[in-house]
């Protein structure tokens, strides 16, 4: 048995949201040599054509659209272009997410609900436009971008932490109710990674020392450095791919070993 073959998505057509730089391009990138077509999707003209720029550098032809994951109705239009264009949305990867660090008690209901929309209602939101597909062929891959914050909370990030706790959750049920279909839900949940996203908690301080959230991140992760985005392409391949058809609601931790590990001593 050529036991690769069991990881080829050679002509599959894969969806990620918030495909236009940091994990999601990195995912991307990875489906991308597996063999998907790849289609995604951000909110700014600037953001989309800098990405499809970035793919076409990777020799990668993907289709970007701009869509707000959390309008429905730009969902829907958004998975019709890419069927008409690409074919069947067979993988699925919620990606797009943001973070807003405010202690709770200075946090607004607002702000509180804005993480929410688009961390865990909007994985709700697409991954009902395409099950509906993915039943009809009795097959289908969703895997949702979760975090350490599905498992660990910290200061300043109450609302990313109930999202992505409920998108843990969310990934569990959506598997509990479709495994019938042979459709799989898992979850990726990443450690530290270098993006822009935790750009602010990287950032070089006025005497050039490292950030004391950096250096504190170095001696929780066993593998002693931030993660890259390319460090989760495998794992992403692996639970996009026929390798992983037995794998259900799972919660895949790339982490470096963080959640292994008490943290070194200061
Ligand atoms: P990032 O660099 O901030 O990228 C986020 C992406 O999401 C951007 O492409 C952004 O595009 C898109 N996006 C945000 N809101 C959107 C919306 N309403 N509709 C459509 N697109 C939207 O973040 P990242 O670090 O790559 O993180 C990606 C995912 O991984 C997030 O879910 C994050 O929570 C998760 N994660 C990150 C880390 C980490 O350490 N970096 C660790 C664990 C999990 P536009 O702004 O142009 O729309
Ligand atoms: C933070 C970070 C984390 C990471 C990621 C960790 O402020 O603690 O942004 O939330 O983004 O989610 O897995």
């Amino acid at each position: 048995m050529d036991i690769l073959k069991k990881f080829s998505l050679e002509g599959k057509t894969a969806l990620v949201t918030g495909g236009a730089y940091g994990i999601g391009f990195a995912i991307a990138e990875g489906l991308a040599g597996a063999g998907a077509k790849i289609a995604f999707n951000c909110r700014g003209q600037e953001h989309l054509e800098k990405a499809l720029a970035a793919y076409r550098e990777k020799g990668i032809d993907a289709r970007g659209y701009i869509c707000d994951v959390t309008i429905e109705e730009e969902v829907a239009g958004l998975v019709q272009k890419i069927e008409k264009e690409l074919g069947p949305v067979e993988i699925l990867v919620n990606n797009a997410g943001i973070i807003k660090r405010i202690p709770m008690v200075q946090m607004s209901v607002e702000e509180f609900r804005e993480v929410v929309d688009i961390d865990l209602t909007a994985a709700f939101i697409t991954s009902k436009a395409v099950l509906p597909g993915m039943m009809e062929r009795r097959r289908g891959k969703i895997i949702n971008i979760c975090s350490m914050m599905s498992e660990l909370g910290r200061e300043t990030v109450s609302a990313y932490a109930a999202a992505k706790g409920g998108l843990k959750m969310l990934t569990r049920n959506i598997a509990s109710e479709y495994g019938a279909w042979n459709i799989q839900c898992n979850g990726i949940g990443p450690g530290y990674i270098a993006t822009p996203q935790t750009a602010p908690l990287r950032e070089r301080q006025a005497d050039g020392s490292r950030h004391p959230f950096d250096r504190f991140i170095i001696s929780k992760t066993p593998a002693e450095r931030w993660g890259t985005p390319e460090d989760l392409m495998g794992a992403a391949v692996f639970l996009a791919s026929e390798a992983s058809d037995f794998v259900n609601g799972h919660i895949l931790y790339v982490d470096g070993g963080i959640l292994a590990y008490i943290g070194k001593q200061p």
